[in-house]
C-alpha cells in the first residue's frame, strides 16, 4: 500500500512542477498576426468559459483572447445587481435556501442534429446539485433546475444531440433523499447509491424539467457525452472507484485495474418511464425560472422524481472496463468511437460504439458488477493508443479522424488518429492541461482550425500577483499537420470545460434592448408622469424612472427609519448601451444596473435617520455626474408625510423659486 501511495504522488505532485524547455519562447512563425484583431473588428468566435470555483461563466473572443463578459450563472454580481435584485434573488433559491456560490465546471451549448444551434448555454453546479441554462439571447442566466438524490454533480450538463436530454451524473453517490442518511460511513456499500439524471429540454422554450433518475452502483460518476448518429440513443459516462472506498481514495480507488465506461440506453430508459415504469419519489428541489418579459425570476420547490432502479432493466444499462480510473469520456463526431481517459493510465483505451452492439448481441460478457453486466474489455475496444503521455484526461475532435488528448502530468497536448490510433504530434503546454476545447469539437460538426488548452497551473507565464496566480487558457493552431502554440492569456475562476461557436450564429440574434411596451414587470413606471411613491405600513414602493440625465422622482421625505423601502427603477431608454445605475448610501446590498426598458428593484431598509443620496453609477452621458438624488429618512414615529418631486427647485441665490415639479397627489 505505502509504495503504490508513494507511486500515485510522485506522478500527479512530483512531475508537474517540472518545467518543459524553451517555455518562454515557444510561439511559432507569424503567430502574433494570426491573433491580432484590429480596433473595431469583431473575433471569428465565441468562447464561452467555464469559471470552476468562482461560480460563473466567462466570455472571450477567439482568436484574441480578448474578454467580451462574465456572466454570474451561481453567484452574486455586485457589477449588475445580480442576485441583490428583488428580481433576481429567487434564480439562487434551492431546497436549502438561498445558495449564492457553487463550483461550475463544464459547459455544454446546445444542438441541434448534433449541431450548435446558438440558442442555450448549460452550466453545471457541483456542490448543490443545480443546472443551469444560459439564453445567448441576453447571456443571462435563464433557469436553474437543483437536482435531487445527487451531490457532486459532475457529470453533467452533457447533452443529446437534439438536445432532448441535458444529463447529470452524481460524482459522490450517497443515501438517497428519501432514506435515513444519519447511516455510519462505514455502511458504504449497503447504503450508499449512485444516480444519473435526464433532464428534458423543451424544444421551443429550453425549459428544463427533470424526467427521470437512473439508480445505479455506489461508484463516483465523472464525465460523460452524449452519441450521435448511429450511437444516438445512447450516452457514456466514465466512473471511478467501484472499488466503492470511502476513505483514501487516492490509494483505495485506485486498486482495480480497471473501472468502467458505463453505455446507457437512454432511449430505452425513456420508453420505460413512459409506459409509467419506476418508482415515484418524494424529495425537493428548486426550479427557478427567469421570465423576460416581466424581467423577474420565481422559484418553485418540486417535490416528485421517479427512479429506475438499473437492476429490474436489465437492457438498459451496461459496463465497460476502462483501465485505471477514467476521467473524460468523448465520443468522435461519426458517434462510432468512445474515447476513455484513465488518469493513471499508460495508454487510452478507444472503444467502438458497432463492437459494443455487436457484444451486447451476442452477450460477451464478463459476469456482472451489482446486476449491471459487463461487457469483455477486447469485445468492445477499437484499440489504444500507445504510450501517448502521462496522465491522460480530456479529448476533443478535429473533424478530420484527429483526435487531441491533453496530458496533464506530462504537460501535452497530444494528437493521434482515429482509424490506427498513431500518435501524430505531441505539443508541450505551460502548464498541467485539464481540458482542451476544439469549437465544435464533441459536437457532428468540429471547427478544426483551433485548440484552446485550459491549464491548471501557470507559475512563471505572467507577472506575479502574490501567492495566488490566475489559471491560463491557452491557443492553438491546428489547421495544418503540426500544433502551433499562438497566444496564451490568464481566465477568471478556474475553467476546466468550454465551448466555442462562429460568431455570426450568436452576434446575430442578440438582444440590444428591452422594449418597454412589452415590459410586464408589476413595479414598472410606464413614463415619468407616472413615477410615484406609495406607503402602505412600513412598506414604502417607490417607482422611478431613469433616462438621460435624471431619475423621477430625486426627491423623497417621508420614509421612516424601519421602513422596507423598494426601489423599483425603470430604465425608459430605448437605445443600446444605455444602462443606468443606481446606489443609494449606505445600502448593504449592491447597485443596480438597469437595461433600456426593464425593471429591477432594489430592497433597503434605512436604519438612521438623515439624509440619502442616491446616484446613478453608470457613467450615461456628459451630465452622469448630476443623475443623482435625495432621499430623507425621519425617525420610527415621525409624522413627516410621504412626499416626491421632480425639479422643484428652492431659490437659487438672486432668483425666483421656480416650480416645474411632476404632478403629485
Ligand atoms: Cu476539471 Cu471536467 Cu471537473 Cu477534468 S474536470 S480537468
Ligand atoms: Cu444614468 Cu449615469
Amino acid at each position: 500500500m505505502p509504495v503504490l501511495l508513494f507511486t500515485v504522488s510522485a506522478l500527479l505532485f512530483g512531475i508537474n512542477g517540472c518545467k518543459p524547455k524553451n517555455a518562454g519562447n515557444a510561439t511559432e512563425g507569424d503567430a502574433a498576426s494570426r491573433v491580432y484583431v484590429a480596433p473595431g473588428k469583431y473575433d471569428e468566435l465565441y468562447n464561452f468559459v467555464s469559471g470552476g470555483f468562482s461560480g460563473q461563466v466567462s466570455v472571450y473572443g477567439i482568436p484574441s483572447g480578448r474578454l467580451l463578459r462574465v456572466i454570474p450563472v451561481f453567484s452574486l454580481d455586485p457589477q449588475d445587481g445580480w442576485g441583490y435584485s428583488e428580481e433576481t434573488k429567487p434564480m439562487l433559491n434551492t431546497s436549502h435556501g438561498m445558495v449564492p456560490w457553487d463550483d461550475q465546471h463544464h459547459l455544454e451549448l446546445s444542438q441541434t442534429n448534433g449541431e450548435i444551434d446558438g440558442r442555450w448555454l448549460f452550466a453545471n453546479g457541483n456542490n448543490t446539485p443545480r443546472i443551469a441554462r444560459l439564453d445567448l439571447k441576453t447571456f443571462r442566466t435563464a433557469e436553474i433546475l437543483e437536482i435531487p438524490n445527487s451531490a457532486g454533480n459532475h457529470s453533467s450538463p452533457f447533452i443529446t444531440e437534439n438536445t432532448e436530454y441535458v444529463v447529470a451524473g452524481t460524482r459522490f453517490s450517497v443515501p438517497m433523499d428519501d432514506k435515513n442518511g444519519d447511516v455510519p460511513i462505514d455502511t458504504y456499500k449497503k447504503n450508499f447509491k449512485g444516480t444519473v439524471s435526464f433532464i428534458s429540454v423543451d424544444p421551443k422554450s429550453g425549459n428544463m424539467k427533470l424526467a427521470f433518475q437512473l439508480l445505479l452502483p455506489g461508484v463516483d460518476f465523472d464525465l460523460s457525452h452524449g452519441g450521435k448518429g448511429p450511437s444516438h440513443d445512447w450516452f457514456f459516462f466514465s466512473c471511478y472507484n467501484s472499488e466503492q472506498a470511502h476513505t483514501l481514495l487516492e490509494v483505495n480507488a485506485s486498486q482495480r485495474d480497471k473501472d468502467f465506461i458505463m453505455a446507457v440506453n437512454w432511449k430505452k430508459a425513456e420508453e420505460y418511464f413512459k409506459q409509467g415504469k419506476g418508482r415515484k419519489q418524494t424529495v425537493k428541489y428548486a426550479h427557478n425560472v427567469y421570465d423576460e418579459s416581466t424581467h423577474t425570476a420565481t422559484s418553485t420547490i418540486e417535490t416528485q422524481t421517479t427512479v429506475l432502479d438499473v437492476k429490474d432493466f436489465p437492457d438498459m444499462v451496461y459496463f465497460i472496463p476502462c483501465p485505471k480510473s477514467p476521467h473524460g469520456c468523448d465520443v468522435d463526431p461519426t458517434g462510432e468511437y468512445i474515447v476513455g481517459s484513465g488518469k493513471l493510465a499508460a495508454l487510452i483505451p478507444v472503444f467502438s460504439f458497432s463492437k459494443i452492439q455487436a457484444a451486447i448481441a451476442s452477450k460477451n460478457f464478463d459476469g456482472d458488477y451489482e446486476g449491471i453486466p459487463v461487457i469483455k474489455y477486447e469485445a468492445a475496444l477499437h484499440g489504444e493508443v500507445k504510450k501517448p503521455g502521462l496522465g491522460p484526461l480530456h479529448t476533443e475532435f478535429d473533424g478530420k479522424g484527429n483526435a487531441y488528448t491533453t496530458m496533464f502530468i506530462s504537460s501535452e497536448i497530444v494528437k493521434w488518429r482515429l482509424s490506427d490510433l498513431k500518435v501524430l504530434d505531441r505539443h508541450p503546454s505551460y502548464y498541467s492541461p485539464g481540458h482542451l476545447m476544439i469549437p465544435g469539437g464533441d459536437t457532428k460538426k468540429p471547427y478544426g482550425k483551433y485548440l484552446i488548452s485550459y491549464n491548471k497551473i501557470t507559475k512563471d507565464r505572467y507577472l506575479p500577483t502574490g501567492p495566488e496566480l490566475a489559471q491560463a487558457a491557452q491557443l492553438f493552431d491546428i489547421s495544418g499537420d503540426k500544433m502551433k502554440l499562438l497566444s496564451d492569456y490568464p481566465s477568471i475562476g478556474e475553467p476546466h470545460y468550454a465551448q466555442a461557436v462562429a460568431a455570426d450564429l450568436i452576434a446575430k440574434n442578440s438582444t440590444k434592448i428591452f422594449k418597454i411596451e412589452d415590459n410586464k414587470n408589476p413595479y414598472v413606471t410606464m413614463g415619468q408622469n407616472n413615477s410615484k411613491v406609495v406607503r402602505t405600513g412600513n412598506r414604502v414602493d417607490v417607482y422611478m424612472t431613469m433616462i438621460r440625465s435624471h431619475f423621477s422622482p430625486d426627491n423623497i421625505e417621508g420614509v421612516k427609519v424601519g421602513d422596507d423601502v423598494y426601489f423599483h427603477l425603470t430604465n425608459l431608454e430605448q437605445d443600446w448601451d444605455v444602462p443606468h445605475g443606481f446606489a443609494v448610501r449606505n445600502a448593504n446590498t449592491a447597485e443596480l444596473l438597469v437595461m433600456p426598458g426593464e425593471t429591477q428593484t432594489l430592497k433597503w431598509t434605512p436604519d438612521v435617520s438623515g439624509m440619502y443620496p442616491f446616484y446613478c453609477t453608470d457613467f450615461c452621458s456628459a451630465l452622469h455626474q448630476e443623475m443623482q438624488g435625495y432621499l430623507r429618512v425621519s425617525p420610527k414615529g415621525s409624522n413627516v408625510p410621504i412626499s416626491f418631486s421632480l425639479g422643484k427647485n428652492s431659490d437659487a441665490p438672486g432668483e425666483a423659486a421656480q416650480d416645474d415639479s411632476i404632478k403629485t397627489k
